[in-house]
């Protein structure tokens, strides 16, 4: 089955041609916004490999934005800063480089609030949170206990949480050290329930559910009737650890888990939850002190469902699912799979009468699995191969992508019934509306990530760009308006309307408000400070001058730290510092900011150093030097010839 599906692919997209681009003939200006006018909603996609997340204009696809997470980012200095490197710390050490799969914004009523969007590193498992106010991460939890934080992180109707389930089931506590093949018996998959704080949003991981060892993939959480409960599919229930595209498509069916989180909260003050030890690193960007600290947590709660009734229920699923979607009523729970040749729509309601009447089917590990026809609300038969992702569009339809027969179905809500479809070029795999997983879909677009883009875009070497495209929802049929290349692979994406966005961005940091250690609040504090073999450089940037923009005394073997403040108090004035050799070489500061660049000069001689970031007419005279010699020299530390 499964090579037959994946031929059926290669020769989709193998003989869907370029040549006609499928667009209305009216498409141009339905996505054309005029200079000076805002794009309509704001689609925030994850960079998937790049570790970024990228903001592109809708219906314009113009991209508007990269906001470093998980990489560093020479754009923004990301990553570089002595200020910004501790966000990218793990139990692992410094980590500059990760895979993000799935932004999702914060909610208040199930409605994205514009406060905050999450996204997760899959690869060392993290959850980022990032301010939209700055559009800067704001802080990085670690997710111990786990391989692989793919179904994450999904946000439940008031940002009471956001989740994280591990991809890779892995030998967990005291017995790590085992036999790959000894997977049936060791391997332990869990999910990560991350309390988010209302006010200020920092995220604490509350508790977590010991899992059987499947591979768990999406996640979304309930609504309204199904607010209690969290949603994940899962594969590989055949508990395979060796050549998975064969050995996990075994079953005819994998599993939806059903978790009840009220439940969960029940149990962890009953103290049903043991606490287990686990290393994990908790990151937090400080911006009244400009700054990032990098806490290392040492334990964390864990719930069994074995001991805990009424905590997990399976919810039979074919074949292989992915997507795991809850309609805006919070009455349906769409299965995606991608190798299924139906779509499997549950019913809340009939799910939990089906646990109340107790028509279960056995159980794995103590989880009863509830009777899949118990459950069932219907089935969307023939609806195309490969079904992935479904959102909704509020008006009663929900739009599945299929990654095999690379297209969007749109079918109904009522009757489960296909009422349209189009073709997406090529090989979909998430697709998006703005607010399409809420309460309140702003149902005028989907737009469709694309995996491959053969044919369609000028050839660039052996890779081609990643791409999106847009269509039109708003009438009966779905109408292509336009393609637009994305930065690294979009797995998934949120959108929200301009308007939720513009009122709360800040302008400017207040410089006499800032808490950094190292700020220089004028340039009459401005000076130079030997400590051994460190020099420490408290310097301004203000239009269009640094100072000091002259220093001396510096030896080689000297560690230097620049800390530059900027003194502009005017919005959209950053000053950049960039000198030459510096392993680290440029930093970005916003009007307001401290941030320091590490530097250890290797040779004797005088070092050119500016402002990399242009900022007014005189930018280019923005310059000065620094003076190394060699160890042992006598010149005394000074800047611009006073000396310390
Ligand atoms: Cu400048």
């Amino acid at each position: 089955m499964l090579a037959l599906a994946v031929a059926a692919g290669a020769l989709f997209y193998g003989c869907q041609g370029n040549k006609e681009s499928g667009a209305a003939g009216d498409a141009a200006s339905r996505v054309y916004v005029a200079p000076g006018s805002y794009d309509e909603f704001y689609a925030f996609m994850s960079g998937g490999f790049s570790g970024q997340l990228s903001v592109y204009g809708l219906p314009s696809g113009r991209l508007f934005r990269v906001i470093p997470v998980f990489s560093q980012d020479p754009e923004k200095g990301w990553g570089y800063t002595e200020e910004t490197i501790p966000m990218l710390n793990t139990s692992h050490g410094f980590i500059p480089w990760d895979d993000a799969h799935h932004p999702e914004f914060s909610m208040t009523d199930g409605v994205p609030d514009g406060r905050w969007i999450f996204i997760n590193g899959n690869n060392t498992p993290r959850i980022a949170r990032i301010d939209l106010a700055t559009f800067r991460t704001a802080e990085i939890l670690e997710i111990p206990n786990s391989g692989g934080n793919h179904s994450s992180p999904f946000t439940t109707e008031n940002t009471e949480y956001v989740v994280a389930g591990t991809r890779f089931s892995v030998p967990m506590f005291d017995n790590q050290d085992v036999p790959i093949d000894s997977y049936k018996q060791n391997f332990k998959g869990t999910v990560s329930f991350i309390k988010v704080d209302q006010a200020s949003g920092h995220m604490k991981l509350a508790f977590q559910i010991l899992m059987p060892g499947f591979d768990y993939d999406l996640a979304h959480a309930g609504k309204g009737p199904s607010h209690d409960w969290m949603f994940f599919s899962s594969y590989n229930s055949e508990q395979a650890n060796t050549m998975l595209e064969a050995e996990a498509s075994q079953n005819d069916k994998d599993f939806i888990a059903a978790v009840n989180w009220k439940k969960a909260e029940e149990y962890v003050a009953q103290g049903k939850a043991r606490p287990v030890p686990a290393r994990y690193a908790h990151n937090v960007y400080d911006e009244s002190r400009h700054l990032a600290t990098s806490d290392m947590l040492e334990s964390v709660l864990m719930l069994d469902p074995k001991d805990c009734p009424g905590l997990v229920y399976l919810l039979p699923t074919p074949k292989s699912p992915h997507g795991c979607d809850v309609d805006p009523s919070g009455e349906l729970i769409v299965g995606g799979g991608k190798l299924a040749t139906v779509i499997p729509v549950f019913s809340f309601s009939k799910m939990t009468a089906a646990i109340e009447a107790q028509k279960f089917d056995g159980n794995v590990a103590g989880i009863p699995i509830v009777n899949y026809a118990a459950a069932l609300a219907g089935e969307v038969q023939k609806p195309g191969l490969g079904p992935l992702h479904t959102e909704f569009d509020g008006k009663g339809f929900a739009y599945t992508s299929m990654f095999v027969s690379s297209e969007i179905v749109k079918w109904s809500l009522k009757d489960f019934t296909v009422v349209d479809r189009v073709p997406s070029y090529y090989s979909i795999g998430h697709l998006m509306i703005p607010g399409g997983d809420s309460k309140k879909p702003w149902g005028k677009y989907v737009v469709a990530l694309n995996k491959i883009t053969k044919d369609r875009y000028l050839p660039t070497g052996p890779e081609l760009t990643q791409s999106a495209q847009l269509y039109d929802i708003s009438g009966d049929k779905m109408v292509l308006l336009s393609d637009f290349p994305t930065i690294g692979e979009p797995h998934y994406a949120q959108a929200i309307p301009a308007d939720v966005l513009r009122e709360k961005s800040v302008k400017t940091f207040p410089i006499m408000e800032s808490k950094h250690p190292h700020v220089t609040l004028g340039e009459g504090e401005t000076r130079v400070e030997r400590k051994g073999g460190e020099v420490h450089v408290y310097m301004t940037a203000i239009r269009s001058h640094f100072k000091p923009d002259n220093i001396e005394g510096v030896k080689v073997g000297d560690v230097v730290y620049f800390h530059v403040t900027n003194l502009e108090q005017d919005w959209d004035i950053p000053h950049g510092f960039a000198i030459k050799g510096a392993a680290n070489s440029e930093m970005l500061l916003m009007p307001g900011e401290t941030q320091t660049l590490k530097w250890k000069p290797l040779t004797a001689g005088v070092y050119p150093m500016y402002c990399s970031d242009f900022c007014s007419a005189l930018h280019q005279e923005m310059q000065g030097y620094v003076r190394v010699s060699a160890p042992g020299s006598t010149v005394p530390l000074s800047s611009n010839g006073l000396k310390k």
